[in-house]
């Protein structure tokens, strides 16, 4: 197996399922990465489940020791990519925030999904709002939003494609946000599943559509961004065929997840473990790009 580098993924730990950084690692280490993650947070299972979650956080005080830690040992320079994913506390993205700009070098790709909520409901406090829209996004190569993240980074409505498109264009200009696909949304003027991409700072536009499924999959966005890195690694920076392959890996997955286990529930986990072959060689013609 050819191996890409190394990835720092800094995103949630839970004991059981898949989302976080169970959703990124095993997917990463797949396509040929190394990946070393830093767990924002500890629980026994995701947040959505009916008798709730236990566990711990992160702070920021033990996330400098670890980031001391790596480079007492002048292990931080070998860091070749970054993916941040759930953080959910304010003093924690501040220092994930420096340690991010410390990390910065010419060749460094970074992909930061801005996990702030879904469905209209902010899941994090809202003071973190401000410090993604200000200071987190415009350093990263690709950006991931959620259709409501995008709109609450943008300050608009983001109901159409047309206004999808027309909040990252403020993204772009305003933020100097360099690429964005928007990995999920439920758009008034399409049936299908729909990931915007607005890339080269807004020059480049394009529309992928999936088949729907029926069914919530907690985590798809999470493995939606490992695989998103991944791919626009390996296909040097080509973020349409990436976003192809990791949006064709990711559906088939969440197809196995549903056929597996029936009857249908809110709290389906990925099937990660069983869908490996298709997280490896994406199936071609699934995804279809439109400019
Ligand atoms: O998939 C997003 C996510 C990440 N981390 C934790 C979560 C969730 C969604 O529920 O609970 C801990």
């Amino acid at each position: 197996t050819r191996v890409y580098g190394r990835v720092l993924s800094i995103q949630s730990h839970v004991v059981y399922g898949y989302v976080g950084n169970k959703a990124a690692v095993f997917p990463l280490e797949l396509l040929g990465f190394q990946v070393d993650p830093i767990h924002t947070v500890q629980f026994s299972n995701h947040t959505g489940y009916l008798g709730g979650f236990r566990g711990k956080r992160l702070s920021s005080e033990e996330f400098d020791q670890l980031i001391a830690g790596l480079e007492a040992n002048c292990l931080l320079q070998q860091v070749d990519y970054v993916l941040m994913g759930y953080i959910g506390d304010h003093d924690l993205l501040l220092h994930i925030l420096e340690a991010v700009k410390k990390l910065k070098k010419p060749n460094l790709v970074f992909v930061c999904d801005p996990v702030m909520g879904d469905n209209g409901k902010l899941y994090v406090p809202s003071s973190l709002v401000p410090i993604y829209r200000d200071q987190v996004i415009m350093l990263a190569d690709i950006i991931t939003p959620n259709q409501f993240e995008l709109s609450i980074l943008s300050e608009k409505a983001v109901g159409s494609v047309t206004e999808a498109f027309q909040a990252c264009r403020y993204l772009h200009e305003y933020r100097k946000v360099q690429n964005i696909v928007v990995t999920s949304g439920e758009y008034e003027d399409m049936d299908s599943f729909v990931i915007l991409i607005s890339s080269d700072f807004g020059n480049q536009k394009y529309i992928q559509t999936v088949e729907k499924i029926q069914g919530s999959f907690t985590g798809a966005g999470d493995l939606s961004s490992a695989l998103i890195l991944g791919w626009y690694v390996i296909l040097k920076g080509d973020i349409v065929a990436a976003c192809e392959r990791a949006m064709a890996s990711v559906h088939r997955t969440l197809v196995h997840t549903a056929a597996v286990q029936s009857p249908p529930t809110r709290w389906w986990e990925l099937e990660l473990i069983g869908s490996q072959l298709w997280l490896r060689n994406p199936p071609l013609g699934i995804v279809k790009t439109r400019a």
